[in-house]
């Protein structure tokens, strides 16, 4: 009945989306701020009317979210979930009410017929180029590992940490020592540095960092250069979302390597919506963004300059 409600919803008003609800997550990192401002701009271009709201990383501010628009009657709604669990009820309300869900850069457990479909890299992936990256530049020898999580229980915390050990796999120097989440920001990274060089007796035992993002990563160099170690030589540091301050630090050898998450994951979500809305075309259920990885070889400051105005 959700195809027929649908169908019915596109026979009665063959418009695309106008008002769109989008439940987001907060402004965690850098990242996370340009998808805000991509995705407004975005909407702004289609004459979407945007309902917008911050959940502070918290998943019942955006369950409460979700269940407003619903009883606004959006036509749609955006939501990138916090965390990977916990969305089934409030999902089958979304379905109940006929509004479509699009999931943006993170996944959910629930089962597939509960969202129309997600936008989102290949997270798995990310993280084995990021230890593909470590095994052809690590130092000879042994090479200690610490790991900046993100946000435990969310699908890129998980996928990029379990596409890390497969990328590592290659090299049997490669031993990841510690491990414990940032939650995705600055504070978190340079406080789970700073008790990591702490357990560590400083960083002559730490080959190399690997952050699940920039912004952890950016947090750390901070707590390395506090320490009095060079970030970026005595510690390699690899990273994933491409802000542009991590090419800054780049520049500066202070960082290693970045893989690019692009903050657009709007404009293919309201494709994607105006598609079904209009003419009834279903999407399929992942629709996937390109990732490149970007190393001190690739002219940082020219990276830093095509992206230091997009609302980073
Ligand atoms: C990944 C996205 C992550 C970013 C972080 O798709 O969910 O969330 O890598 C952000 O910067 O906090």
């Amino acid at each position: 009945e959700y195809v027929l409600g649908a169908a019915f919803a596109v026979l009665s008003t063959g418009a695309p989306a106008q008002t769109i609800g989008f439940s987001q997550i907060g402004s965690e990192s850098g990242w996370r701020a340009a998808e805000t401002t991509v995705t407004q701009q975005e909407a702004e271009k289609r004459g979407i009317d945007l309902r917008f709201s911050d959940a502070q990383q918290r998943q019942e501010n955006q369950i409460a979210a979700i269940r407003s628009y619903v009883a606004q009657g959006v036509d749609a709604i955006l939501l990138a979930p916090v965390v990977a669990t916990g969305w089934d009820s409030v999902l089958e309300e979304a379905k109940e009410a006929e509004i479509p869900v699009v999931l943006l850069d993170r996944r959910v457990d629930s089962s597939e017929d509960l969202y129309l479909t997600a936008v989102g890299s290949d997270l798995v992936h990310e993280g084995e180029v990021a230890g593909q990256w470590l095994v052809d530049n690590k130092p000879e020898g042994e090479c200690r590992v610490v790991e900046l999580q993100g946000t435990t229980g969310s699908s890129p915390a998980i996928d990029r940490a379990t596409g890390f050990r497969t990328g590592i796999e290659g090299s049997d120097d490669i031993e990841i020592v510690r491990s414990q989440t940032g939650d995705f920001t600055r504070s978190g990274g340079k406080e789970v540095m700073e008790s990591f060089l702490q357990a560590e007796g400083g960083g002559d035992n730490i080959c190399a960092l690997y952050a699940h993002n920039d912004d952890m990563a950016l947090g750390a160099i901070q707590a390395i250069k506090e320490a009095g170690i060079d970030p970026g030589d005595d510690i390699l540091i690899v990273s994933i979302d491409a802000v542009p301050d991590i090419f800054l630090a780049i520049a500066e050898g202070d960082a290693n390597a970045t893989v690019e998450l692009t903050p657009n994951m709007a404009g293919p979500a309201f494709d994607a919506l105006d598609a079904y809305l209009t003419d009834g075309v279903a999407p399929t259920k992942f629709i996937q963004t390109e990732s490149a990885l970007y190393t001190q070889g690739d002219d940082p400051m020219a990276e830093y300059e095509a992206r230091k105005d997009l609302g980073y």
